[in-house]
């Protein structure tokens, strides 16, 4: 709650908040107080609209411009307000203040988003998420453009526009939303071995989040830490969810999409709104200059990760979400990101792709929020005063005072000076360039298979069906066979059991291509350096898969309980009151949403009924005990809907807890079937069950009995 209030001061430092007395009138947007908002002024009471209503007009001028161009990648956000907390000091690296005290509380804005639908497209899009935060800093605002995904796709600023326009919908129909299934992608892409990596990833169930408030985020780029001495040390940028890193099935993704496109704005909305505010380590990794070559793959790829097994990550502070925004055009919407928004004793690295981010999203800014002057929205604002001599610009809102914009000067008392570097100016880190001016890659970014190999070597073997399957999925979809063909030869240089089994799914025999750069013939030197050795790669990192994830807690997990009138009170409530205990939230499902009365005379109330959700939307399903219950629902009209309840959790793997006398529609589901023993199938309840099916809970899934169970 400290936090909440701190937020809110910061808020209100920030101008951000305008509310409204009980008492307010409605007003024009030049302060005249409305008195009829109902009609518009009109010749007789049948007769023709005048154009002298200027309250019309105003009012509709104003709607008929509510809409600003929606960010070209990145559309689909959501976003809060919260803290980041240092409780390690990294003054030896940095002279950023706010890594430095330990104990600093800096608020932040949290942007998460997916990559390639519009504004309106679903959250569970199979995509890369966006995980961008604004730190507001004493010393200016810092941003850290992160995504869920270590790694990138392309290696070089100047390939973003054709990635973008081939995953985005085909220019001909615009089809489809939202997705990567289709030609164009998979065309670019199998041409372009650097995104092989990356390819893992967003095939991977990183891809399709459990939840936003369950996502690793990346900095991605490798940035610099300068200290007060000068010395520079690479950083990479982690942020650890505390609740563990998890996904949904790929059958429960597309069927979220359908039944709450919203499922997980709404998440990060309810679980900020209750109180249960999401918390992520952040943490860095550290590389001194001097040991730039020390790796097999070059820093600046950003196609490469630094394996955590190599260089572990330092955890040196806490990010808590803890206020949701006010108004979603205000602060998500108008946030504008920059990975230029840089404070002292942080700098960037020569990595390309970064290089080029530099130059866009100031460009994009400038079409989207239409003006220079987009920092003085309040959720752009800086904590620190802006002191400098720029001028002017569409809907500039500082007044400033005096003659002099300009420097030096003597009429303003050569005000404001520059700061020096002890005064907190920013210093870039000096560094040493020479070269030629080239087009040209460095041979040290040609390699483009070994971590893509490592991810997969790392997967457990769910994991490895899923990415296979994802695959198969995505280039089912493509029509051309010979962009199938392409991409099966690529994954062929990554694992050959993977490139066989996407490829028979596809009724193809794997094609080697004769050299992984094949398609690039201006990298025909690059063949070289794949040599056999890095095809034989077996390393793996256990960082790498999510089976290695945090696994011992449920909270803010959903439970659906499935009951009907006469549900039995001992065992509902017991079973409730255990599950909240441990953080989690019951919400009951039922034939209506009218109360449920349990067999002892108390009530409970409906959340959803039976029609309006699905089992998609919560984690684990309790069928209640109570025999006039299991009547209601084993009723012609409900049963049907109780039994795709079950089949569809089990199918998705999930924990079901049956309660004492629900044997038939055990019986009659999908679950009776079982032929092994399943830790998270609890059957006819005994003092252990709350236990066994919290633990169940607290696995997320168990996708080792997948096969079994998807019969
Ligand atoms: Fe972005 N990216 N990007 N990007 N990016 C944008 O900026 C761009 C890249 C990322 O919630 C745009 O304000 C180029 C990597 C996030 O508002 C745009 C290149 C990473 C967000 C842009 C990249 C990102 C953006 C669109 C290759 C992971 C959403 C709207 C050189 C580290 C921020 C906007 C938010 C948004 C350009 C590559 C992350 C067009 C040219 C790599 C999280 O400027």
């Amino acid at each position: 709650m400290k936090d909440i209030k701190q937020t809110n001061e910061k808020l209100d430092q920030l101008e951000l908040h305008s509310t409204s007395n009980e008492d307010e009138k409605l007003t024009t947007n030049q302060g005249i107080k409305i008195n009829d908002n109902q009609n518009s002024l009109k010749a007789g009471d049948r007769g023709p609209t005048l154009l002298e209503d200027f309250i019309l007009r105003e009012k509709i001028t104003h709607f008929d411009h509510e809409r600003i161009p929606e960010r070209i990648v990145h559309a689909r956000g959501s976003g809060a307000h919260g803290v980041f907390k240092l409780t390690k000091s990294l003054a030896e690296y940095t002279t950023s203040k706010f890594l430095s005290d330990v104990g600093k509380e800096t608020p932040i804005f949290v942007r998460f988003s997916t990559v390639a639908g519009s504004r309106g497209s679903s959250d569970l899009a199979r995509d890369a998420r966006g995980f961008a935060v604004k730190f507001y800093t004493e010393e200016g605002n810092y941003d850290l453009v992160a995504n869920n995904i270590p790694v990138f796709f392309i290696q070089d600023a100047i390939k973003f526009p054709d990635l973008i326009h081939a995953v985005k919908p085909e220019p001909d129909n615009e089809i489809p939303q939202a997705a990567s299934a289709h030609d164009t992608f998979w065309d670019f892409i199998s041409l372009m071995p650097e995104s092989m990596h990356m390819i893992m990833w967003v095939m991977s169930d990183r891809a399709i989040p459990r939840s936003l408030r369950m996502m690793e985020g990346f900095g991605v780029h490798s940035f610099k830490f300068i200290n007060e001495q000068g010395k520079s040390h690479f950083v990479k940028f982690h942020f650890k969810p505390k609740l563990g890193v998890h996904s949904v099935a790929w059958d429960e993704a597309q069927k979220i999409s359908g039944v709450d496109p919203d499922f997980h704005r709404r998440d990060l909305w309810d679980a900020i709104d209750s109180g249960n505010f999401p918390e992520w380590d952040f943490g860095v990794q550290l590389i001194p200059e001097e040991d730039e070559d020390k790796f097999d793959f070059d820093l600046l790829d950003p196609t490469k990760l630094v394996p955590e097994e190599e260089v572990p990550v330092e955890i040196i502070g806490t990010f808590t979400l803890n206020k949701n925004p006010d108004n979603f055009f205000a602060e998500t919407e108008q946030i504008a990101f920059h990975p230029g928004h840089l404070v002292p004793g942080i700098d960037f690295s020569n990595d390309p792709l970064l290089q080029g981010r530099l130059f866009s999203y100031t460009d994009t800014q400038l079409s989207r929020l239409g003006s220079p002057n987009f920092h003085e929205i309040p959720i752009n604002k800086s904590i620190n005063t802006v002191h400098n001599n720029q001028r002017d610009g569409h809907m500039r809102q500082q007044i400033v005072k005096g003659k002099v914009s300009y420097e030096p000067n003597s009429i303003g008392g050569g005000c404001p000076y520059q700061a020096m570097m002890s005064e907190g100016g920013f210093t870039s880190h000096q560094e040493r360039v020479s070269g030629t001016k080239i087009r040209e890659r460095s041979l040290s970014f040609v390699e483009h298979y070994s971590q893509a190999k490592l991810f997969y070597n790392s997967q457990s073997e769910p994991e490895k069906r899923h990415l296979q399957n994802a695959l198969i999925f995505e280039l089912s979809k493509v029509t051309i066979p010979e962009i199938r063909e392409r991409m099966v030869g690529q994954l062929a240089f990554i694992d050959k059991d993977l490139a066989e089994k996407v490829a028979a799914k596809l009724g193809l025999k794997v094609k080697k291509l004769d050299s992984p750069n094949q398609s690039i013939p201006a990298d025909a030197d690059a063949s070289e350096l794949q040599s056999e050795e890095r095809e034989s790669h077996t390393k793996t990192s256990d960082a790498l898969s999510m089976q290695n994830t945090v696994k011992n807690t449920i909270k803010t997990r959903v439970i659906g309980f499935i009951a009907g009138n006469g549900a039995d009170a001992n065992s509902f409530n017991d079973l409730k009151t255990k599950l909240e205990n441990a953080g989690a939230q019951v919400q009951v499902i039922a034939p209506s949403l009218a109360p449920i009365t349990l067999n002892d005379g108390s009530s409970a109330t409906p959340k959803h009924t039976l029609t309006n959700t699905a089992s998609v939307c919560f984690d684990a399903l309790y069928i209640s005990a109570g025999e006039d219950s299991v009547k209601e629902l084993s009723l012609p009209e409900n049963r049907h809907k109780v039994l795709h309840f079950i089949n569809e959790a089990y199918m998705h793997c999930k924990a079901i807890s049956f309660g004492n006398g629900t044997e038939n529609l055990y019986k009659n589901s999908n679950v009776a079937a079982k032929k092994h023993d399943d830790p998270a199938i609890i059957t006819w309840e005994d003092n252990n069950s709350a236990d066994k099916f919290i633990n169940a809970i607290s696995q997320h899934r168990v996708w080792d009995l997948e096969i079994e169970r998807n019969i």
